[in-house]
């Protein structure tokens, strides 16, 4: 098949799932054209199936803001007809889809360009923090030929708040390859000099998902005597404010704030928890991959988080905010050498056993043809 992939091409967890889906559908085979504004930074390889098409973004006086959406939907155009694209695949609704159908609307007279949109959580959110855009999110996802989302919590919320159920479940994955422990890595004696134990935190540093809680967790293990520092793995709005906090608390120099890191997977392999506090998650993929690296999750229990993470089995899980019992579950799996590995190899366990890249990508690909085989039927009767 030939796919078109669009994705918001930052750090975002749904740039990173379209992105290593692009590289896994190639590894099997299909021919895969990333169309989108920036290069997707996990895209390291471009080659004979894997394509790149830049969004160009057209500057005219008149235009008090650059029309985005037209012009992925022009670039999509493009590319779909110059390089006979089956269908494409967008990750996050808006504005993907709208444009992905707009796409989809001018090539109509010529032939039916299939659209599939995967919903990755925030696009609710989105709907949730501005309720103008549920109208225009509602229509994208009906005028989908396929939707899919990443956990079963998201699916049933988009349920509730769009009154749309036509959605399959096709959760996010991890190469187990990729994700795995690495006690030799080099990185460690860097980390932690003194033989101390890592707490490590990965996310976009958006309020949502609580960073400071990270800090507050520390300090509280610190204050119990056991040798600990905390590596936070990324940047966002709210990095100054957890480094403010940090100080307050008098654990600065416990925190490592390594900013963005191409290669998440050497900070989780040497972890010995990880932390991720969220007030909302559809699915956690920072705590999928870091499951796979044996690392024991403490996280909150609270969107598709419980689907990843089997609470007293691969990690511990909280109420959002519960500062006390987090830093109690991390004193309990830091102390407990034995309850340590067994979270650490039953967390690999079941990332391997339902969210190994051999398992989900087919869920992709027999989701593609049923939506193409579909829409062709579709056609037949139109014609
Ligand atoms: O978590 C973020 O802030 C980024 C966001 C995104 O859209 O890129 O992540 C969402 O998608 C990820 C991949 O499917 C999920 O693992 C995250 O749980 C989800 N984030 C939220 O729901 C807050």
């Amino acid at each position: 098949m030939k796919i078109g992939i669009t994705v918001y091409p930052t750090y975002g967890g749904s740039g990173i799932v379209g992105s290593e889906l692009g590289r896994e559908l190639a590894l099997r085979g299909h021919e895969v054209h990333f169309i989108s504004s920036a290069l997707p930074t996990r895209l390291t390889e471009l080659n004979d199936k894997v394509h790149f098409h830049e969004v160009e973004m057209m500057s005219y006086p008149l235009f008090e803001h650059q029309p985005y959406t037209l012009a992925l939907s022009t670039k999509m155009m493009t590319v779909a007809r110059a390089e006979n694209l089956d269908l494409l695949h967008v990750h996050y609704a808006i504005p993907h889809s709208i444009s992905a159908i707009l796409a989809r609307e001018s090539l109509k007279p010529k032939r039916y360009l299939p659209v599939i949109t995967t919903l990755h959580g925030t696009d609710i959110t989105l709907v949730g923090a501005d309720r103008s855009y549920l109208p225009i999110t509602r229509y994208g996802l009906q005028q989908s030929d396929g939707v899919t989302a990443v956990s079963k919590f998201l699916k049933q919320a988009t349920i509730e708040t769009f009154d749309y159920d036509e959605i399959e479940v096709i959760p996010n994955f991890i190469c187990p390859n990729h994700y795995r422990r690495d006690d030799d890595s080099p990185l460690l004696k860097e980390l932690a000099p003194n033989d101390e134990k890592l707490l490590v935190h990965v996310s976009n540093f958006r309020a949502v998902k609580r960073p400071a809680d990270c800090v507050e967790i520390l300090a509280k293990v610190l204050q119990k005597g056991i040798k600990t520092r905390l590596v936070m793995v990324g940047d966002g709005p709210e990095l100054s404010a957890v480094r403010h906090r940090a100080r307050q608390l008098d654990v600065l120099e416990q925190t490592e704030f390594v900013g963005k890191q191409a290669k998440i997977a050497d900070y989780l392999t040497v972890a010995d928890v990880f932390l991720l506090p969220s007030e909302e998650e559809s699915f956690g993929l920072a705590a999928l991959e870091a499951q796979a690296c044996e690392v024991p999750v403490v996280a909150t229990r609270v969107g598709g988080l419980p689907e990843v993470v089997a609470d007293k089995e691969s990690g511990f899980l909280s109420d959002i905010g519960d500062i006390e019992k987090m830093s109690n579950d991390v004193m309990k799996v830091l102390s407990d050498e034995e309850l340590h590995r067994a979270f650490g190899l039953r967390g690999r366990e079941l990332a391997i056993a339902r969210y190994s890249s051999e398992l989900v990508i087919p869920q992709y690909i027999n989701f593609y043809e049923k939506i193409l085989s579909q829409s062709a039927k579709k056609q037949m009767q139109n014609a």
